[in-house]
Formats: C-alpha cells, sequence, structure tokens
C-alpha cells in the first residue's frame, strides 16, 4: 500500500524540480488541480479568458499556433496575467523532431516559445534526443517539459512498450530529471512522487466528439486514475459561462483529489 502525498509534500520532496514544485504548492494553495486549455483563436479573448479564469486555475494551456493575431506583445500580457492570478503557462507545441530541430522551433521563429512558456511538451518518438534538444534551450531558463506517454484519442498508438519507453527518457540523465517534470497520460505511470501526471480529454460526463477525443470526468482521472491536473477545453469553453463552468471542473477535481488523500 502506497502513502498518498499531499501536492503541499510532494512540493517539498528534496528531488523536486522547482517547476514542479512551484506548480505542487500553487495547487494546493488555490485548491486547484485545473488546467484549462484555452483553444480560441483570438489573443484578445485569450486575455481575456486568462484574466477571468485565472484565480481559477494552475495553469493555462495555449496552441499558440492557431491564434490569427500572434504578437510578441500578448505573450508579454500573457506573462503578466500568469504572474496576477498565479498559473503556470503551458504551450501545447508537441515536439517531434531530431533534437537540433526542436531546439530551434523552441527557441527561434515567429513565437520564441521559451520565452514566455514556462512548460512544453515533446513526443518520444524521435528517441531520447528530443529530451535533450529541448532541455539546452530550456533548462538554463528554468523551464519544465512534459513527455507525451499516453494520449487521450481513440486508436492512440501510445500505449503499453512506447509509454514505458517514454518513462524512460524522463531519467537518463540519473534520477530525478532536471528538466523533465512529469508526462501527459491517462492515469498514474511512474510512482515517483517527483513527478507531475497531466490528463487531457476531461469532461463532466464520459463520452467523445466525434473526431477522436474521448472524455473521461475528473473524478475517474484524479482518484481512479491517479493523475494529478485535468486538462479541460471545451468542457469549460463552450458552457454558456465559462466562470461557473471552471469553478465546477475546480470543486470537483479538488474533491477527487481530497477524496484519494483519503480525507
Ligand atoms: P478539449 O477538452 O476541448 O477536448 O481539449 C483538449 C486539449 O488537450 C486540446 O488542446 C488538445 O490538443 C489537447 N490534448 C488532448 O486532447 N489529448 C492528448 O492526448 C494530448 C493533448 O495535448
Amino acid at each position: 500500500q502506497n502513502i498518498e502525498l499531499s501536492y503541499a509534500d510532494r512540493a517539498k520532496l528534496p528531488n523536486v524540480h522547482p517547476l514542479a514544485s512551484k506548480l505542487l504548492k500553487t495547487m494546493e494553495e488555490k485548491q486547484s488541480n485545473v488546467c484549462v486549455s484555452a483553444d480560441v483563436t483570438s489573443s484578445e479573448e485569450l486575455l481575456q479568458l486568462a484574466d477571468s479564469l485565472g484565480p481559477s486555475i494552475c495553469m493555462l494551456k495555449t496552441h499558440v499556433d492557431i491564434l490569427k493575431d500572434y504578437t510578441v506583445a500578448f505573450s508579454q500580457r500573457l506573462q503578466a496575467l500568469a504572474e496576477k492570478h498565479n498559473f503556470l503557462i503551458f504551450e501545447d507545441r508537441k515536439f517531434a523532431d531530431i533534437g537540433n530541430t526542436v531546439k530551434h522551433q523552441y527557441e527561434g521563429g515567429l513565437y520564441q516559445i521559451s520565452s514566455w512558456s514556462h512548460i512544453v511538451n515533446a513526443h518520444g518518438v524521435p528517441g531520447p534526443g528530443v529530451v535533450k534538444g529541448l532541455s539546452a534551450v530550456g533548462k538554463p531558463l528554468g523551464r519544465g517539459c512534459l513527455l507525451i506517454a499516453q494520449m487521450s484519442s481513440q486508436g492512440s498508438l501510445a500505449t503499453g512498450e512506447y509509454t514505458k519507453a517514454v518513462v524512460s527518457y524522463s531519467n537518463h540523465s540519473g534520477l530525478p530529471s532536471d528538466f523533465v517534470i512529469g508526462f501527459i497520460c491517462g492515469s498514474k505511470i511512474t510512482k515517483r512522487p517527483e513527478f507531475i501526471h497531466m490528463t487531457p480529454g476531461v469532461q463532466m460526463q464520459a463520452g467523445g466528439d466525434g473526431l477522436g477525443q474521448q472524455y473521461s470526468t475528473p473524478e475517474e482521472v484524479l482518484y481512479n486514475k491517479g493523475s494529478d491536473v485535468i486538462i479541460v477545453g471545451r468542457g469549460i469553453l463552450e458552457a454558456p459561462d465559462r466562470l461557473k463552468a471552471v469553478e465546477s471542473y475546480r470543486k470537483s477535481g479538488w474533491e477527487a483529489y481530497t477524496k484519494r488523500l483519503g480525507q
């Protein structure tokens, strides 16, 4: 029987990455394990979302390449809102190339992701070099990376041995990782409490979207599957009242987590 550590306990572990520690502390303080997936196409709308939902979330996830009007000023205003409301920014870029290419994609181009996003993610398909390349840019900046070990979509190939191999990329340089802070996954896939498990495909009702997305409930993901953070997009964005929706995810997420702790 494993003893369940609280987010606050895990934040204080000797080997926890500073960014993971900050996230865990924030989750405890705000009583929120909700990452909102801000999948909108206008930067004004995204900033407005960040400002209004900010107090209820621990993290805000972006797909910056779906914005029709990205500017450097936008990224600066988003960073200011992350400070104001104490949440982390996660650009869901899903890097998946050789180390040298992802290094450029992370640091340069139009978006200069490393300059404003606390967290990025990567597929394991290229092998561990993808982590090495990203870490060359991100580590000196104190950034963190989530490895995509599983996906929520129907027919995903990221299962079984693939998932295990991806988990092994997190500790190539000895334990624990100085850049990989956790995983995108459907359930708890490592026992090491320093790592954060984050799960997309979450709505209040199980189901799907007709394009392959598969939904589980906050209770299923956080209590039954032992993940740490729920990633919610349309469950909040398409609700008639987004603020009310984010609060209901925050409350059910927090209840599922405290139930897991046995409180
Ligand atoms: P929604 O809750 O509206 O289905 O959005 C889910 C978000 O999480 C999307 O931004 C999607 O790109 C992302 N995502 C996912 O759904 N499944 C994964 O396995 C990995 C993801 O990043």
